[in-house]
């Protein structure tokens, strides 16, 4: 039964990875990637996803899944560039189409992307991952944001959502979000997304929304995907093949009370893409990213392959974050997306994969 393995590569100067040693792990087939230097608003023009085609493509990799075609700040508050920058998303999904895009995964958290306190933590065999340090997320973001963007200036390395420009206008921005609540933000999210679904639908297009990382609400931000109830909630809203989940396991598992592979069986024919992570959890509420393998950490890897080999998957995933091992520590790598141990990640997927094929029928 196929699935389709790809891996996230941030592009040509802007990775230290490249599409010549992507080729040599086994099982990959498509790159998930993203022209980066756009800001949520503008419109990627057909020229500059042309670009990046012709980088990929010679390394037979398709480019069907993108991540992310991000939402702007406007779109999520219902400010007065709304509209605007819902035309300029819509007239991107256009851009993308010709090119066989098929999948575009997208996040709907307010101010941050993911967030962390440590982004290179000893995990205590010598390899260091992504942290979150529950005591270190009081109320003031600026620590936070400071750390963060503090590797952005020193290895001029800017992340997804966390933006210079946007991080830059950090207390406006905390300003802008203050009278949304929660209810307020399901409603942007539903008026954006009746918005864009004629062009998926004229397209083909799925949109696939990422989960919220970690999923509750942080600095008095509301936090909208976080739970089975809330993903049902979201898929109702707008119950239309096109309307989709990137289900991450890491982000969901973030919360030990979140049952990954549960949801998996719930809703596996709206998963357009799978992000799989492991987390290891503490009894303080802290949690570290670990290996993808099941008994490295706590999020139910095997259960989560096993549900979705029953579903019959056929859709695209790919290893979210693993640690950084050897060589690899700040400054030589994107945190989370080393080569080494996504690689092990594949393999370890298609390891199960494969004896799920063979004996499990
Ligand atoms: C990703 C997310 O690196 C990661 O944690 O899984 O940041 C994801 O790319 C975005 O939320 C999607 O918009
Ligand atoms: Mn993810």
């Amino acid at each position: 039964m196929p699935m389709n393995m790809t891996w996230r590569w941030y592009g040509v100067g802007n990775d230290a990875i490249q599409l010549s040693d992507i080729r040599q792990i086994p099982g990959v087939e498509g790159i998930v990637w993203a022209l980066h230097d756009k800001l949520p608003g503008q419109v990627w023009e057909t020229a500059e996803i042309q670009t990046v085609a012709d980088q990929i493509r010679p390394y037979g990799f398709h480019m069907d899944v993108v991540e992310s075609v991000n939402v702007s700040d406007d779109i999520k508050t219902a400010g007065p560039l709304r509209d605007q920058h819902i035309d300029a998303y819509i007239q991107t999904i256009r851009n993308l189409a010709p090119f066989g895009v098929k999948v575009i995964c997208y996040n709907f958290m307010p101010v941050f992307d993911w967030t962390r306190t440590d982004l290179f933590h000893p995990v205590g065999d010598g390899s260091t991952a992504l942290y979150y340090e529950a005591a270190k997320i009081r109320q003031d973001p600026r620590e936070m944001a400071d750390y963060v963007m503090s590797f952005t200036e020193k290895y001029h390395m800017t992340f997804p959502g966390w933006e210079p420009e946007r991080m830059a206008k950090l207390d406006e921005l905390f300003e802008r979000y203050r009278p949304v609540s929660k209810e307020d933000l399901w409603a942007n999210f539903r008026y954006f997304l009746e918005a864009v679904m004629p062009v998926c639908r004229e397209t083909g297009i799925k949109m696939a929304v990422h989960m919220d990382d970690p999923p509750w609400d942080i600095f008095g931000l509301p936090r909208l995907l976080v739970d089975e109830a809330s993903i049902d909630r979201f898929l109702k809203m707008v119950d239309d093949p096109h309307n989709c989940l990137t289900l991450c396991s890491g982000s969901l598992n973030a919360d030990p009370r979140n049952n990954v592979a549960d949801i998996v069986r719930k809703h596996c024919d709206r998963i357009a893409f799978a992000h799989i992570r492991n987390v290891k959890h503490f009894p303080n509420g802290d949690f570290s990213e670990a290996s993808h393998r099941d008994c490295d950490g706590d999020t139910g890897i095997l259960d989560i392959l096993k549900a979705y080999h029953d579903c019959g998957f056929q859709g695209y995933i790919r290893p979210d974050h693993g640690r950084h091992l050897w060589t690899e520590g700040p400054g030589t790598v994107r945190p989370g997306y080393g080569l080494y141990d996504r690689a092990l990640g594949v393999m370890y997927m298609l390891g199960v994969w494969d004896a799920l094929d063979k004996f499990d029928r």
